[in-house]
């Protein structure tokens, strides 16, 4: 991605912010710059410190302009697996960091080797947890829209799909190898924990069944840190509920089900604010059965008013806060969020995570 010159530019560049914000004496960052100009020239890449590669991944986030959630990237769990490559070995390390995920709150990240000269291995998944699309005889499609692909290829690499299929079936992990084959593995059984979406006062919602996974953990972004990209970086944190009760459940595009909630919940059709109700009771309901379920959720409210505290917090220290607005104001609710009403750019600053294939929220 970065000629030489670039990637030593960049990783100048790290070097001395870590220096700056960890307050490290100027000998020791003209020594380190030194050994990392050396190894640059010598081998075209050089290796992170477990400390600047924490840093990196931390700075990465803050700096990652679509995130609402940054207020707490000081804290950010960092999994050193820089020396984990076999497709096997990285899809049972990521079995552990989500069943890890699943038990707290916080937010982690797993970080495989580097691109140096070629591509390491990646995650051919979005997410680790993606629910599988089928088209019907019909037409009609069961589950998530924007899987349909993916289960295909999942099965073309000899994945067998549950007997009875259903709108909520997992898909298995996709590892990339080194050589560009691909590798599968099924999930093992109650990885995910999943949370049957229920609504507090109206017993209609139920039947449906609507459930979701509850740790988001994302596997196709790229951290890149001081010239140095890491394409196999995924990370989580949690659920806003408006990602799955706004979006994912409701987008014509993905589940599609605003017609069959309004209809559960007895709600008029005719009435032009149809879907707002059926949008609002949807997020009633995903935030009060995540909460039954013990597993960790914000509202748009709360995460609004995260964002302008993590806003403030980055003016004091003499920083510019990146944000694209179309990304950080809530799909619910919008004006009524403050965050909405904050004036936002983004300055692509590196460290920071991007996108290497498909990723749509
Ligand atoms: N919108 C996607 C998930 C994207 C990342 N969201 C988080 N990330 N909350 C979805 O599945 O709805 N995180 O690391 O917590």
């Amino acid at each position: 991605r970065l000629g030489r010159g670039e990637r030593r530019e960049e990783a100048v560049a790290f070097l001395r912010q870590f220096a700056r914000e960890t307050g490290m004496a100027p000998e020791t960052l003209a020594a380190r710059e030194a050994e990392v100009r050396a190894a640059l020239r010598r081998h075209g890449h050089y290796a992170h410190s477990i400390d600047e590669l924490a840093f990196g991944a931390r700075v990465a986030w803050r700096n990652h302009a679509r995130c609402i959630g940054r207020l707490r990237w000081k804290s950010l769990a960092v999994r050193d697996c820089r020396d984990v490559t076999e497709p096997a070995a990285i899809a049972e390390r990521m079995f552990a960091h989500v069943a890890e995920a699943a038990g707290r709150s916080g937010a982690a990240i797993s970080i495989f080797a580097a691109a140096a000269g070629g591509v390491p291995a990646t995650i051919e998944n979005a997410q680790m947890f993606q629910y599988a699309g089928w088209i019907g005889e019909d037409g009609a499609v069961l589950g998530d829209r924007r899987n349909v692909e993916l289960a295909r290829i999942a099965i073309a690499l000899g994945w067998r799909p549950p007997a009875r299929r259903t709108a909520f079936d997992l898909l298995p992990l996709i590892v990339r190898d080194s050589r560009g084959h691909r590798h599968l593995f099924p999930l093992p059984p109650g990885l995910a924990k999943e949370v049957p979406i229920r609504h507090p006062t109206l017993a209609g919602l139920e039947a449906l069944g609507l459930r979701w996974y509850s740790v988001p953990c994302v596997t196709n972004m790229v951290l890149t840190i001081g010239g140095i990209d890491y394409p196999c970086a995924p990370f989580n944190g949690y659920y806003m509920a408006t990602e799955i009760a706004s979006r994912n459940l409701a987008d014509q595009r993905r589940f599609d089900l605003l017609p069959q909630v309004a209809d559960a919940l007895g709600m008029d059709r005719g009435d032009q604010l149809w879907r707002d109700m059926a949008l609002t009771e949807l997020n009633r309901a995903v935030l009060w059965s995540f909460g039954e379920a013990g597993a960790a959720i914000v509202d748009h409210h709360v995460a609004s008013a995260e964002y302008m505290e993590f806003a403030r917090l980055e003016q004091r220290a003499g920083r510019v806060p990146s944000g694209d607005w179309t990304w950080i104001v809530p799909p619910q609710a919008s004006a009524a969020c403050p965050v909405f009403h904050l004036p936002m750019t983004d300055m692509h600053a590196v460290p920071n995570f991007y996108v290497s294939r498909q990723l749509d929220g």
